[in-house]
């Protein structure tokens, strides 16, 4: 397994989040990162190389101008009126029958390119969300050239970010890049498996009316889980993309016994596709110790799902997404590369 990693996420720091009556420190932090590191090296997995620089170009595939834009300027425009303290956030969101479409104030763009409180701008951002993607390009670039396994770790995530909204601390979607990124190189068809706990609406919505790009999701039912909008099982895609998008929604408190039923589900689906590559979404914000998550899967249970995907036998990119318990964080995502490793032989 070759993880790719930069440093430059670590700017991405120090804002608050909304937790129902107060504001507590981001649960998405640069020690999330530390964490991960330490416990694969710990497991053996000592493969760790520095991502490369790649322009916006592959960003643009999937993102707009207009929102590439917006992150690129959000913070130095809110620091020309408010200073260098504190972070960017939107105070309201372009509803129905409001203009969709910002001017030139930054309120504005924030209230047309965020669709929740959890996307802070504060100094690093901008140079963080260009880490996560060119991590996460390096590792894409690896898998186009033969390897088998890669690992972007990176941050912020990606997978609620959609082609212009940024939401659920992610800014840039990493693994939709990746995904294009693949097809432009010559790949056919690319599944994305996402696991992460929460369903992936920025995925789904980049891809819901294509047939070149299957996206399969396991997460807490949006009947009582953020982002509560999205991730029914009724949503199976549009016009060419009926049939390419799958989710499978599991109640709060899910153990690792409902689990790996949908997971064979999603794996019997991606099997019949047959991609050229898998993308999976890794999130381990499903384990029952995480303090933004609600299902019940144990640290052990994370092996068990690493050894499940690796019996495709695909070439598979592992991008980082969730997981915030930070005692075990580490080791959860260890264990599923662990897990897979161990099973690929
Ligand atoms: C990438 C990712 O995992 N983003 C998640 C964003 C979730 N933000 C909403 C947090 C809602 C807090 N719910 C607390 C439930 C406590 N069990
Ligand atoms: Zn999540």
């Amino acid at each position: 397994m070759r993880i790719f990693h930069s440093e430059d996420h670590r700017g991405h720091a120090g804002a608050k989040e909304m937790r129902y009556d107060q504001f507590i420190p981001m649960c998405e932090s640069p020690d999330r990162m530390d964490t991960i590191l330490a416990a694969l090296r710990e497991q053996g997995h000592r493969d760790i190389t520095a991502a490369s620089a790649f322009d916006l170009a592959p960003v643009l595939r999937i993102h707009t101008p207009g929102f590439v834009e917006f992150l690129q300027t959000c913070w130095p425009l809110w620091e020309a009126e408010f200073g260098p303290k504190g972070f960017a956030t939107a105070y309201m969101f372009g509803m129905r029958g409001m203009d969709q479409v910002p001017n030139k104030s930054v309120h504005s763009m924030l209230s047309c390119y965020t669709f929740d409180v959890c996307v802070p701008f504060v100094a690093g951002t901008w140079k963080a969300i260009r880490s996560a993607v060119d991590t996460t390009l390096s590792a894409a670039t690896f898998i186009a050239g033969g390897g088998e396994a890669a690992f972007a770790l990176c941050r912020p995530p990606g997978h609620h970010a959609s082609a212009d909204l940024a939401g659920g601390y992610c800014y840039v979607n990493n693994a939709a890049v990746a995904a294009q990124t693949l097809l432009d190189g010559g790949s056919a068809r690319i599944a994305i498996l996402d696991i992460d706990y929460h369903h992936g609406n920025g995925t789904q919505s980049i891809f819901y009316g294509r047939d070149d790009v299957l996206y399969a999701s396991i997460h807490a039912t949006p009947e009582s889980e953020y982002p509560f909008l999205l991730g029914y099982a009724r949503e199976t895609g549009a016009g060419p993309g009926e049939g390419f998008n799958l989710n499978l929604p599991l109640p709060l408190r899910t153990t690792i016994t409902a689990y790996r039923s949908a997971l064979a589900h999603a794996v019997e689906r991606i099997r019949a596709y047959a991609p050229d590559v898998l993308i999976v979404s890794l999130g381990v914000d499903s384990f029952v110790g995480d303090p933004v998550g609600g299902f019940a899967l144990e640290s052990v249970d994370f092996l068990t799902i690493g050894a499940d995907i690796a019996r495709l036998g695909l070439p598979t990119l592992f991008v980082m997404e969730g997981g915030y318990a930070i005692a075990e964080l580490g080791l959860n995502t260890a264990n599923v590369i662990t897990g897979f490793s161990q099973a690929r032989g």
